[in-house]
C-alpha cells in the first residue's frame, strides 16, 4: 500500500507536474490507519450501525491504494488521482472517475464520510458529531452506543485554531465515544513542527489540561529491554533533553552514528547500547510504527470510560 500510494503521487506528477500530492505523509501514517483498518473502523453491517473516521486529508493516497487492494478502485481509478474529471474526452472511456486530492463527500460521495482537506475542519467535526451522537442517544432518537468516531490527525495540523477550540468541550461532555490518533512525526511541510522543543510533550499538556485521557506512544517494543535495564532512568533523562531538532537527525543517521551522539552522551548510556550491533541500534522504532504497541494504545483508548 506504501508503493503503490507513492506510485500513484510520482505518476500523477510525471503527468502533469503542478498536481503534487504529499508522498511522505502516508509513509509516516501507514501503520496507524492499517491498524484501524485492520482492527477497529467499524463498517457498515447488519450487527453495526459503522463508526465515523475522520482521515488526514493529505494521506489520501494511502486509503486510495487500501481501496484498489481490496478491489473497490481500478487500476484507473488510480492513475486518475487528482484528475477527477468525469466527462469521456478526459477519461478516455476508461471508466475511471478520478480520485480527489483530499478526502471529499461531494466529489466521491460513496467514498469518503467528511472533508478533511482544510487542515482543522477534521478534529473539530469530529468533536461536534460525537457530541451528537451522544445526543441523539440520549433522547432515544438514534442509538449510537458502541460507536466511535476516531479521528486521525497530523502533529502540524494540531496548530490550527480550529483542532484545538473545542477541545474542553470534549472533555466536559465525557465525550468516551470520540478518539484522536495524533501522527508526531515531528514534521509538517514546512520543516519541523518544533525544531527546538518536543511537540508530544507540549501536545500532552494541551489535552490533559483541557481533561483528556492522553496516551503517549513513543517507543517501539525493541526500546522494552534498554528501559528495563536503565535503572537509574538516564535513558529517559537524555531523551527529556532531546528536542524535535535533534530527533529528527538521529532518525536519518545510522546506527553508527545513534552509538556515538546519542548512547554516546555518558558512560551509563554507552554501557547500555553495549550489548547491541550497529545495525540493531539503526532499527530501533518509534511505536507509531510498532503494531503490537499501536493496537494496545488503541484497545486502551476504545476501552476508556468518562
Ligand atoms: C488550513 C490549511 N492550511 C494549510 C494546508 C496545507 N497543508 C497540507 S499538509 C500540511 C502540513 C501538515 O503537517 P502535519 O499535520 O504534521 O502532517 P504530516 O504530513 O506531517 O503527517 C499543510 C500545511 C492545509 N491543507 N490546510
Ligand atoms: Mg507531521
Amino acid at each position: 500500500m506504501r508503493w503503490n500510494a507513492l506510485a500513484m503521487v510520482a505518476k500523477a506528477n510525471q503527468a502533469y507536474g503542478e498536481l503534487g500530492g504529499h508522498i511522505a505523509s502516508y509513509a509516516s501514517a501507514a501503520d496507524l490507519f492499517e491498524t484501524g483498518f485492520n482492527h477497529f473502523f467499524h463498517a457498515r453491517s447488519d450487527a453495526h450501525r459503522c463508526d465515523l473516521v475522520f482521515f488526514q486529508p493529505h494521506s489520501a493516497p494511502g486509503v486510495y491504494a487500501r481501496a484498489f487492494l481490496e478491489g473497490r478502485l481500478s487500476e484507473e481509478d488510480l492513475k486518475h488521482y487528482r484528475q477527477e474529471l468525469t466527462a469521456p474526452a478526459f477519461t478516455q472511456g476508461s471508466g475511471a472517475r478520478g480520485l480527489s486530492s483530499y478526502p471529499h463527500p461531494y466529489l466521491m460521495p460513496d467514498f469518503w464520510q467528511f472533508p478533511t482537506g482544510s487542515m482543522g475542519i477534521g478534529p473539530i467535526s469530529s468533536i461536534y458529531h460525537a457530541r451528537f451522537m451522544r445526543y441523539l442517544t440520549h433522547r432515544n432518537l438514534l442509538d449510537c452506543e458502541g460507536r466511535k468516531v476516531w479521528g486521525v490527525f497530523g502533529d502540524g495540523e494540531m496548530d490550527e485554531p480550529e483542532s484545538m477550540s473545542a477541545l474542553t468541550l470534549a472533555a466536559r461532555e465525557k465525550l468516551d465515544n470520540l478518539v484522536w490518533v495524533v501522527n508526531c512525526n515531528l514534521q509538517r511541510l514546512d520543516g519541523p513542527v518544533r525544531g527546538n522543543g518536543r511537540i508530544i510533550d507540549e501536545l500532552e499538556k494541551l489535552f490533559a489540561g483541557a481533561g483528556w485521557n492522553v496516551i503517549k506512544l513513543v517507543w517501539g517494543s525493541d526500546w522494552d529491554g534498554l528501559f528495563a535495564r536503565d535503572v537509574s532512568g538516564a535513558l529517559a533523562r537524555v531523551f527529556a533533553n532531546t528536542v524535535d531538532g535533534q530527533m529528527q537527525t538521529f532518525a536519518a543517521k545510522d546506527g553508527r552514528f545513534n552509538r556515538d551522539n546519542f548512547f554516546g552522551q555518558n558512560p551509563e548510556l554507552a554501557r547500555l547500547a553495549e550489548g547491541m550491533t550497529d545495525e540493531q541500534i539503526d532499527r530501533l522504532k518509534r511505536g507509531g510504527h510498532d503494531l503490537v504497541k499501536i493496537h494496545a494504545a488503541y484497545a486502551a483508548a476504545a476501552a476508556h470510560t468518562g
